[in-house]
């Protein structure tokens, strides 16, 4: 058993998608739990993987060719988790800002948070104050995450905070950005409650922010 859970650990730091499914599928072959797959080899290795990258020693391809490994274990995984009722961390809507089509590193962000345990709702890119709205009012979200790549679309992130305030939701969801141009200080001057850098930060926020 330790050496499947080691193998889909090993699996994910290489980016080697065929060790993580043929090891995903003999785990629930075995009949073991699929919190324990999920949190004792899958989460701990995007953990893993996010330290490394803070670390300099992974980069961008790293970081994109686990998170893909990652997804392809997941997806095996998905079903019996919703049966096994494991709690999610939390609900995140997630989406690049009206105007922006920029996509990569909200994809890397949405599949480090769902490695870490959180449900995520895509919205995808050029998203709409309105769609975020809708994603916390029909959706259910607890955190709406804003991507934005340009300086031009970064205003979008405000126009998304004023329109959860109107529509009286600003108290019942977080707010949390990023995106290259996007600061600490922004966020802070834009009422978001957080920022981060990158995904495994993005990670480390959305769970403060749930805590
Ligand atoms: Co464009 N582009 N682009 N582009 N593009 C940039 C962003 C630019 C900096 C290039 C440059 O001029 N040096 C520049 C923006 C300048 C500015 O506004 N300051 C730019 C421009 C100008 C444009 C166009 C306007 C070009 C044109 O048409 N004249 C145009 C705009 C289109 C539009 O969006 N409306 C455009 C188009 C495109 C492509 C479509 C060709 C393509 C996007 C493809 C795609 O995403 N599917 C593209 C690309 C690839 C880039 C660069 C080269 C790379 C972006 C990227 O994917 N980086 C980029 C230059 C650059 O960034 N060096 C550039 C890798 C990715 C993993 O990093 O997205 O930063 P990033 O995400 C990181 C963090 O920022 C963070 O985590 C991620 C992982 O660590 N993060 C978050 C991201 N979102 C987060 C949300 C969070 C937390 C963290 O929430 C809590």
């Amino acid at each position: 058993m330790e050496e499947i859970l080691q193998n889909i650990f090993n699996g994910i730091l290489e980016g080697d998608r065929e060790t993580v499914r043929t090891n995903v599928q003999q785990a629930i072959d075995a009949k073991m739990s699929p919190a324990v797959i999920l949190n004792d080899s899958m989460v701990s290795a995007m953990a893993e993987v996010g330290k490394r990258f803070e670390e300099g020693e992974y980069y961008v391809p790293e970081l994109l060719i686990a998170a893909r490994a990652m997804k392809e274990g997941l997806a095996l995984l998905k079903p019996l988790l919703a049966e096994a009722k494991v709690k999610a961390a939390g609900r995140v809507a997630a989406g690049t800002v009206k105007g922006d089509l920029h996509d990569i590193g909200k994809n890397l962000v949405c599949m480090m948070l769902e490695g870490a345990g959180f449900e995520i709702l895509d919205l995808g890119t050029d998203v709409s104050p309105e769609k975020f709205v809708d994603a916390v009012q029909t959706g259910k979200a607890d955190v709406i995450c804003m991507s934005a790549l340009l300086t031009t679309t970064m205003p979008n992130m405000v126009a998304t905070i004023d329109a959860l305030k109107a529509a009286g939701l600003r108290s019942k969801v977080k707010v949390m950005i990023g995106g290259a141009p996007v600061t600490d200080s922004y966020a802070r001057q834009i009422g978001a409650d957080g920022y981060a850098p990158d995904a495994s930060r993005a990670v480390a926020l959305a769970k403060s922010l749930l805590a």
